[in-house]
């Protein structure tokens, strides 16, 4: 038996596509809500963008339970009890994951988006621009990071960590490290990504923000350690000074999400103790 839809017959982890794929109409204070999850890189992407361009009025939040169960995300507050509600309440024959992040529209009652790359370039278009996190001149270049990113480690991260034969398991456990290499030598002497805080950089650091922490153990990408890099230890830790990097990360609710919801990679449930990790300058 497959233990998760998301599995080819080859051991491979290949993500779904996302359902709710409308874009982001211009802010209306009250209609929009963001569902999200501290544990979740690509919800924590949004809430990162959400507070640097000061748009907390704008968009509201609810923060998911990080624990999910077979059920899924559950809602606190019980309104409603579960994201699923709002996957069907959208699309009564959704048969996919109930994903974070996801937009909510109380207007027209549905799920706007469910889109995660694309939900953080609407924001930065037009929602809000100081600062000005996808700049024109750099937009060819940003799309190409991102690309970078997404297939050699956002996601490489969930291949090593959910893949089910060795080769398949290797192969991505590679392109991370080699991506993270790259990385080192692109980040000494170079405070962001490009000359300015970018998109790009929102999305290197919530995968850095886990890396230690779960994806090193629990996804088995142990050829190397973050703080082994001394370039990229050292700008993680200079956007975690940043109010909208730190006050949106949280390592307990990570570690707590990854290690009690992803039983089949962890059946005992239990969660490690470590790693000490001081993420001062
Ligand atoms: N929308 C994307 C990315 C978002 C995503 O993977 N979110 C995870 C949390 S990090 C989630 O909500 N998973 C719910 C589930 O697997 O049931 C996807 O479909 O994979």
């Amino acid at each position: 038996m497959k233990p998760s839809r998301e599995l080819s017959d080859t051991g491979r982890f290949v993500r779904q596509p996302n359902r709710f794929t409308d874009r982001l109409g211009p802010p209306e204070p009250g209609r929009y809500r963001l569902y999200a999850s501290y544990a979740c890189p690509w919800a924590q992407r949004v809430l990162i963008v959400r507070s640097l361009l000061g748009l907390q009025d704008l968009l509201d939040v609810t923060i998911v339970d990080p624990v999910r169960d077979e059920k899924g995300w559950r809602v606190p507050g019980g309104d409603p009890e579960y994201l699923s509600e709002l996957y069907h309440a959208s699309d009564p024959g959704y048969t996919g994951r109930y994903t974070v992040p996801c937009v909510w529209d109380t207007k027209d009652n549905r799920i706007v988006t469910n889109d995660f790359p694309q939900i953080t370039l609407d924001l930065e278009t037009s929602w809000g621009t100081s600062p000005n996190l996808y700049p024109e001149r750099l937009r060819p270049d940003i799309a190409i990071m991102n690309d970078r990113l997404y297939h050699g480690l956002n996601n490489a991260v969930y291949e090593a960590g959910f893949a089910r034969d060795q080769q398949v398991y290797e192969e991505a456990v590679a392109r991370v490290f080699t991506t993270l290499d790259f990385l080192e030598v692109r980040l000494a002497g170079s405070e962001f990504l490009f000359d300015t805080l970018t998109d790009s950089d929102v999305r290197l650091y919530t995968t850095l923000a886990r890396f230690d922490t779960v994806y090193h153990a629990h996804f088995k990408c142990s050829i190397r350690r973050l703080i082994d890099y001394s370039a990229l230890w050292a700008y993680a830790r200079r956007l975690y000074a940043v109010p909208a990097f730190r006050e949106t990360t949280d390592f307990d609710q990570i570690k707590r999400h990854y290690y009690l919801s992803q039983t089949t990679i962890n059946p005992s449930r239990i969660v490690p103790v470590g790693p000490d990790l001081d993420w001062s300058l």
